[in-house]
């Protein structure tokens, strides 16, 4: 099996540091093929150590794209400055190579996969010369899992090689599980290469220049140009939701955009639940929720905060496992009184990126202290003061974290098998219309509303509040036809002998005043408690226009005061709004045509017909 190099030795033209520990030889030859593409200086193939990562670390410290954090303060903790223009995932720049157009569907940005090709290797020729090419080995999942999988990325970027082994099972146990099997192929590149005694800059990459694409049908990922995230670190949406999605559905599973979340009852019952929500909608404090007063001896467990991928197991029920390792979380508005557990987590070994930096060597970002500090350096290195007009940290600032770390880590997080799921929830952020809390009556129901959630958008032209649709959270991240999608999860539903409840959340809702009327946080675990509860069918319901809902005395106010006319404020439905909720889904369904699964049209008919 051992494929032997010594340190140092040439290896097609290039130096090879470290040995190759594998023998798969279509691995060999993707680096082999890549090297010659690319014309790296060096290749490095990645062990996974501590070692390495400290060495990689220190090299990022003396390169200038680190800052070593004071290590009373953070241990084991840096901070990273990207360039201003790389700050975050580019939407516009991310395609779906299908062979069909019609297969990326209207809600992607489709490019012809030979065109595209063509455009990919002019970019790529000569990309990493004067630079290193790592060999990035990653299980996404737990090693050994039915429901993992293995990727390769090949970077010439130490911070996105480094944040890999955060975020990814990295390194040799990765190669070992992936054998001579078959892997996704992974290729980054910052966009940058170093010409003969040119210096290097603290954060390369190539802002006019970027393209995030996907080939769903050979399982490949390529990216240039941008170090940053979700566009970089090819593990979390690229692989493991565009990539995952297709081979889901064409191997009946789910990838989803999902928390998992474990909640135990006093007599140590546990149950999981799975749970999508569009951005800023609060989805790792729900991951981490710490249950409120009323809930003593309650305990809330994190799977994942982000991407779940669920199989149906040998017993009929659906198992789900994180295939992340690690948190890549929001850092501005995460507080020790809005997410205590993660802050917990970033307490050491974590890579803060974009976020400001404390005169005693430690982090600070806006929404972290009520007062902020009186002085600090900025995401883009400048002197800060507060009232100085611009913000300390950048909005999409991050924390790169081991899952290991967290608090509140369920002890199966890392189980191969997987937890059992027993509800999805998916939610929104709407000021009105949309209840609280809602059940579907059945699966069909469940996906149509999870197929129709969205958060309010202003319209500009209009100055009014229209839903921007996400359905399942998905939009950004469906490798495939969003139409094709949904008739995926109503087959696989029906396969399913007792398929999961689902919900619908709204923690949003406000008042005549415009203020939002339920406090959220913590207090969403009454609704979880509701939710768990009709799981075990220890509650009865109550149907509505959009489905079943929860009687007032149904749910544990103890420690909550929130009357009955409240409740009724937060739960109440305007029959004219929700005629007007059904007619507007009708243009969003529109664009998909015939891929538009006919059961959608029959629920919202369905619906139109209960709101009149
Ligand atoms: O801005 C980025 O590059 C990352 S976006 C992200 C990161 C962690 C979890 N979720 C998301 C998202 O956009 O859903
Ligand atoms: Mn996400």
């Amino acid at each position: 099996m051992a494929f032997l190099k010594p340190v140092s030795q040439k290896y097609h033209g290039v130096f090879q540091v470290g040995d190759v520990k594998t023998s798969n030889r279509d691995l060999l030859a993707w680096v082999e093929e890549t090297a010659r593409l690319c014309k790296p200086d060096r290749i490095h193939w990645c062990d996974g150590s501590r070692e390495e990562y400290d060495a990689l670390c220190t090299q990022l410290v003396e390169g200038g794209t680190l800052t070593r954090l004071n290590e009373e303060k953070r241990p084991g903790s840096f901070l990273a400055f990207s360039d201003p223009r790389d700050v975050a995932r580019v939407e516009d720049r991310t395609f779906i190579c299908s062979d069909e157009e019609i297969d990326a569907g209207p809600t992607n940005n489709w490019r012809d996969p030979r065109g595209m090709r063509e455009t990919l290797r002019q970019l790529f020729e000569g990309c990493m010369t004067g630079r290193t090419l790592y060999v990035v080995p990653f299980s996404m999942g737990p090693l050994g899992s039915d429901i993992a999988q293995i990727g390769v990325q090949i970077t010439d970027s130490p911070y996105v090689a480094v944040s890999m082994r955060i975020m990814t099972r990295m390194g040799d146990g990765a190669l070992k599980a992936l054998g001579n099997g078959d892997f996704v192929r992974c290729l980054h590149s910052v966009g940058a290469p170093l010409q003969a005694d040119q210096d290097d800059v603290a954060w390369p990459c190539n802002p006019d220049n970027r393209y995030i694409v996907h080939f769903p049908q050979d399982k490949s990922i390529w990216s240039f140009g941008s170090g940053y995230g979700g566009n970089a670190l090819l593990g979390k949406k690229c692989f493991a939701l565009r990539i995952a999605s297709a081979m889901a559905r064409d191997e009946g599973w789910l990838a989803e955009h999902m928390l998992i979340l474990g909640l135990e009852s006093p007599d140590g019952k546990k149950t999981y639940v799975s749970a999508a929500f569009p951005s800023a909608c609060g989805k790792t404090n729900l991951a981490m929720i710490i249950p409120p007063t009323g809930f003593e001896d309650w305990k809330a467990w994190t799977v994942g905060d982000d991407i779940a991928w669920i199989k149906p197991g040998a017993d009929g029920r659906l198992y789900a496992i994180n295939p992340e390792a690690g948190f890549f979380g929001v850092a501005p508005g995460t507080s020790m009184d809005s997410n205590p557990a993660a802050m917990a987590c970033m307490d050491r070994n974590t890579i803060f990126t974009n976020v400001a930096l404390t005169d005693d060597g430690d982090v600070w970002w806006e929404g972290m202290t009520d007062a902020p500090p009186a002085h600090l350096i900025d995401w883009q290195g400048q002197d800060w003061t507060p009232g100085c007009g611009r913000h300390a940290a950048h909005p999409n600032a991050r924390f790169t974290t081991p899952a290991s770390e967290c608090p509140t880590i369920d002890p199966a997080w890392d189980d191969p098998k997987g937890v059992p799921i027993s509800a999805f929830i998916f939610g929104g952020r709407l000021s009105k219309t949309f209840p609280l809390v809602f059940e579907a009556t059945d699966w069909q129901h469940g996906v149509y509303l999870a197929a129709t959630m969205g958060s309010e958008a202003t319209a500009a032209a209009e100055n009014q509040a229209a839903i921007r649709r996400d359905p399942m959270a998905m939009l950004p991240f469906c490798g495939y036809n969003m139409g094709d999608y949904w008739t995926h999860w109503l087959e696989f539903g029906s396969k399913l002998n007792n398929p999961p409840k689902i919900f619908r959340v709204n923690w949003f809702r406000k008042d005549g005043n415009g203020k939002f009327i339920w406090p959220g946080f913590g207090q969403n675990m009454r609704v979880m408690k509701w939710v768990l509860d009709r799981v075990h069918g220890s509650v009865d319901a109550v149907s509505s226009t959009f489905g079943l809902t929860p009687h007032y005395q149904d749910i544990n106010w103890q420690g909550l005061e929130f009357t009955e006319q409240t409740f009724r404020a937060v739960m109440s439905i305007d029959n004219t709004e929700a005629k007007t909720e059904a007619e507007d889904q009708q243009s969003f369904f529109d664009r998909f045509g015939d891929h538009l699964p006919p059961e959608m049209e029959r629920q919202r008919q369905a619906l139109l017909k209960r709101a009149n």
